[in-house]
């Protein structure tokens, strides 16, 4: 017979570029599975983290930040981050507490959400006092009765363990969606490929990393237990192949060396990563490139 106390559910992770969706997925599963990088836009796709116990399965989903996105790429990832404000239990609405409060946003949000909406306040260790706290909390009441307002930092882990206490006891008993041993239900080959990609972002500047897509071509297991793995990073332009390459190879050598210690703690194996280069002109903007690449 099942399990009557078992409890499921989906809880999507929503808010603008840079306020921190992805840390705060990856500080709840323990693991890093998404990139992070101190430039907006950084995630791309939705994602889904399952974190599971003996009593519960809660699976968040990260979004891609919500702005005025003006090109193709950009308008795909904003869609899909919106698809995910309905159809799911609970919603964290992710905001910077040091920030200004971004009304209409926050409005817009709200009115959409198909579920309750949780404010999530988010980079409290970047407050100057703790006073501070409290009136922006206020600030926040006065727009909209949010069911919850947790203050937490992604970064530290401040509060997070109470943020997931908290979800774990509202969600609705029911089956778990996924096997309980996966962190995600994406391949291993998207999350290598993110791995990648987040230190390109990393590691270079101004237009670089927005025109730069990660595509692994190969990934074999060895019977030395070692991981081979080959990836192309794919760039709109000539000149943009030689600052991903850099002096003598040494900006793709970094980007690489990087990328495989991540994978390798992820798969607790030894990583062989072998990276290339590849221009593909205005990919951003070519629907069968976008669609290939799983942006739309
Ligand atoms: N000080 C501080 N910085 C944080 C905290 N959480 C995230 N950051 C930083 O904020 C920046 C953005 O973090 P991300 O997790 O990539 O933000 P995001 O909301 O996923 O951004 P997009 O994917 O672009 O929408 C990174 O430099 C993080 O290290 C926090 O609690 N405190
Ligand atoms: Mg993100």
């Amino acid at each position: 017979m099942a399990d009557q106390t078992y409890k499921s559910g989906f809880v999507s992770i929503i808010g603008r570029p840079n306020v921190g969706k992805s840390t705060l997925l990856n500080r709840i599963l323990g693991e890093k599975i998404v990139a992070v990088s101190n430039k907006p836009q950084t995630t791309r796709n939705v994602i889904r983290g399952i974190l599971s116990d003996e009593g519960s399965q809660i699976v968040f989903v990260d979004t891609p930040g919500i702005h005025s996105a003006r090109n193709r790429i950009n308008r795909a990832m904003v869609d899909a981050a919106m698809t995910a404000v309905t159809g799911i239990d609970l919603l964290l609405l992710v905001v910077d507490a040091a920030q200004k409060i971004d009304e209409p946003f926050v409005r817009e949000i709200c009115t959409k959400a198909g579920a309750p909406v949780w404010l999530v306040l988010n980079k409290i260790d970047q407050l100057e006092a703790k006073e501070k706290l409290f009136s922006v909390i206020e600030g926040y009441t006065k727009l909209y009765a949010f069911s919850e307002i947790i203050p937490i930092s992604a970064q530290t882990g401040s509060n997070i363990e109470r943020l997931v206490g908290l979800v774990r006891e509202r969600l609705p008993t029911g089956e778990p969606f996924f096997p309980d041993d996966i962190l995600t239900d994406l391949p291993e080959k998207f999350i290598v490929a993110e791995l990648i990609r987040e230190k390109v972002f990393r590691l270079t500047t101004k237009e670089i990393p927005y025109g730069t897509a990660v595509v692994v071509d190969a990934f074999q297991e060895r019977e030395s237990g070692v991981v081979a793995i080959t990836a192309t990073i794919m760039v709109e332009r000539d000149s943009h192949k030689g600052i991903i390459i850099g002096k003598k190879g040494s900006m793709l050598k970094k980007i690489g060396e990087q990328a495989r210690r991540d994978i390798e703690r992820l798969l607790g194996t030894r990583v062989f990563l072998e990276l290339f280069v590849q221009v593909q002109e205005r990919w951003t903007e070519r629907t069968a490139m976008l669609r290939e690449l799983g942006y739309e």
